[in-house]
């Protein structure tokens, strides 16, 4: 039976004839915006990013940089905003079938739910690139091309690692967790968890769902500070927004982040790492959400034909007060 990458492969080849009869017919008219665009009837080739949502600096260090990536390649770009909410985002991508662009890139917001239009996709030779965030269930190189991002189970281990160095094993911690059903926060929880587990002195006092936002971090922190009072010593957040949210929680609380209760997140946002100068945040390991670079050249590597491991994976970087200055004029 014929692999889905090759079916796909041979659809991009088809295409990329047409694109290259219609610029010979054209009389060899120099394309604009650079080399590698060009979709069927010479026009520009036109890549779908379905992004879960806008909100927060990654996300929207993100969308720029597939956008600034796409146009600086000379594609069109057919951007969609789940806005939150996985069924928009399953709608968002039954629209992008149906508009039949060239490539989908999905940053999903859950691990499932996909299944209906990874499938549709596949009918209609359409490769799908996941960025950011994995899936369950669907396999690379037959549902969807390849999975390209970080280790998120990595991450929560680094952090974890770390934590038992710098409180000598001994933690009463609150765990602030990413949106339920999402890859990333199954795994920086099973990372961490994995990486603390032979410290009998450390222990999870609580974790929540703060939905990787500051707004519900800060009050998910809130009543959990008046649950447990002086008991916490380390927040555990899944991104470094919740982790400025609990932050907020924890000072208006007359807590003292950074000092008395150690701050430890994942991201590496411009706002972290100033926190971590301000002595109100002590770490957080890097997730790079600048995108646009790795993912169109595996697309490009894609319609060349090149074979495409299952998973592309970013190397990040951990920031702490030893090292946030320094890098707090590149972060996002
Ligand atoms: O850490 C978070 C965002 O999916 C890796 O989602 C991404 C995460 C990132 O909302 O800030």
């Amino acid at each position: 039976m014929k692999s889905l990458n090759n079916g796909r492969r041979s659809a991009f080849a088809i295409l990329l004839a047409v694109a290259l009869l219609a610029l010979v017919t054209g009389g060899c008219r120099k394309k604009e915006g650079g080399a590698s665009g060009g979709g069927a009837g010479g026009g520009k080739m036109r890549v779908g990013f379905s992004q879960t949502e806008t909100d927060g600096p990654w996300r929207i260090a993100e969308t720029k940089s597939m956008q600034d990536e796409a146009a600086k390649r000379g594609y069109e770009m057919v951007f969609t905003n789940a806005r939150g909410d996985t069924a928009t985002q399953v709608s968002n991508l039954e629209d992008l079938v149906a508009q039949r662009v060239d490539a989908i890139f999905l940053a999903p917001r859950e691990a499932k739910g996909y299944e209906g239009p990874l499938q549709a996709a596949k009918e209609a030779g359409i490769p799908v690139f996941l960025i950011d965030r994995e899936l369950e269930g669907p396999k690379a190189g037959d549902d969807y091309v390849t999975f390209i991002g970080s280790n998120f189970i990595e991450e929560g281990k680094r952090a974890g690692e770390w934590l038992a160095k710098q409180t000598q094993g001994k933690a009463g911690i609150i765990e602030l967790l990413g949106t339920a059903g999402s890859s990333v926060a199954n795994d920086r929880h099973q990372g961490f968890a994995d990486a603390i587990k032979s410290y009998p002195d450390m222990k999870i006092i609580a974790a929540q769902d703060g939905n990787f936002t500051r707004a519900q971090g800060q009050n998910v922190m809130q009543n959990l500070i008046q649950a447990h009072g002086k008991t916490i010593t380390v927040v555990y957040a899944h991104n470094d927004e919740m982790a400025l949210g609990a932050i907020q929680a924890l000072k208006a609380a007359g807590m003292n982040p950074g000092k008395d209760v150690i701050v430890l997140s994942v991201d590496g946002q411009k706002s972290a790492l100033e926190a971590i100068n301000a002595g109100e945040m002590n770490a957080t390991v890097e997730c790079n959400p600048r995108f646009g670079p790795v993912a169109f050249d595996t697309l490009e590597k894609f319609k060349r034909g090149e074979r495409l491991p299952p998973k592309i994976i970013n190397q990040d970087r951990f920031f702490d007060k030893s090292n946030a200055a320094q890098f707090v004029g590149e972060a996002f």
